[in-house]
């Protein structure tokens, strides 16, 4: 859709949603139907930090070493990928950040930016899904997009770091009534279903 024509689709939708799960859980699968069902605009980092390593900068080098490692790149690079993405008037109240925050610092930084370009976030969505589904997901796109972090040996890795990393921000969200659970293992026209309701009903 083009940028003018989402403009005047979205005068009502103005919401910020944060989309948080495990690797694998379907964050970017969702995000791209809400982007497109309520014309918002999907803030991945994983994909921001993918299209750095795609660009061969010294930062890209850097980041690549880490996500194959299956591990978290620092809160200091995300928040400054980020801070671009919400200062940019045209996306104002209109985002789903997909995959951030996943750290507590990064939840607390997120609220101070948007509190900074004065907005807020309206919900959580968190998708649960188990560790089996995550690697089953995980080895079915090795298939379709050949991506360096797609192995079963990393998804374990990133799925024990997801479950330490977690769980102190789910309790931040839970404490400001943001939080809304998803069961992430149905069919993604089910869940689809589920966060239309979730959306509708703020
Ligand atoms: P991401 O890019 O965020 O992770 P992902 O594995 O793509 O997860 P996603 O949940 O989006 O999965 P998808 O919809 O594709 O992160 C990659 C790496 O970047 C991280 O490990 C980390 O190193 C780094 N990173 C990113 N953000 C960071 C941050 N904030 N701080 C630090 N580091 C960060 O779904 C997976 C597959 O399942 C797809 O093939 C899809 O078709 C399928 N699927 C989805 N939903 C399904 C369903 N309901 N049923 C069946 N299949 C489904």
């Amino acid at each position: 859709m083009s940028l003018w024509l989402k403009k005047l689709n979205s005068a009502n939708n103005n919401m910020n949603i944060v989309i948080f799960g495990p690797p694998g859980a379907g964050k970017g699968t969702q995000s791209k139907f809400i982007e497109k069902k309520y014309n918002l605009y999907q803030l991945s980092t994983g994909d921001l930090l993918r299209k750095e390593i795609k660009n061969q900068s010294k930062l890209g080098s850097k980041i690549s070493s880490i996500i194959n490692a299956g591990e978290l790149v620092s809160d200091e690079i995300v928040g400054d990928l980020i801070e671009k993405f919400i200062a940019n008037k045209t996306y104002k109240n209109k985002i789903i950040f997909d995959g951030y925050p996943r750290t507590l610092l990064q939840a607390e930084t997120l609220d101070k930016l948007l509190k900074k370009y004065e907005q807020k976030i309206n919900v959580v969505l968190k998708l649960s899904v188990s560790l089996s589904t995550v690697k089953k997901r995980i080895l079915e796109r090795k298939n379709q997009e050949n991506r360096t972090d797609d192995s079963e040996e990393i998804a374990i890795k990133r799925y024990e770091n997801y479950e330490k990393s977690s769980k102190p921000v789910l309790s931040y969200y839970n404490q400001s009534n943001l939080l809304k659970v998803i069961n992430g293992e149905g069919s993604i026209s089910e869940i689809n279903n589920e966060i239309s309701g979730i959306i509708e009903a703020i």
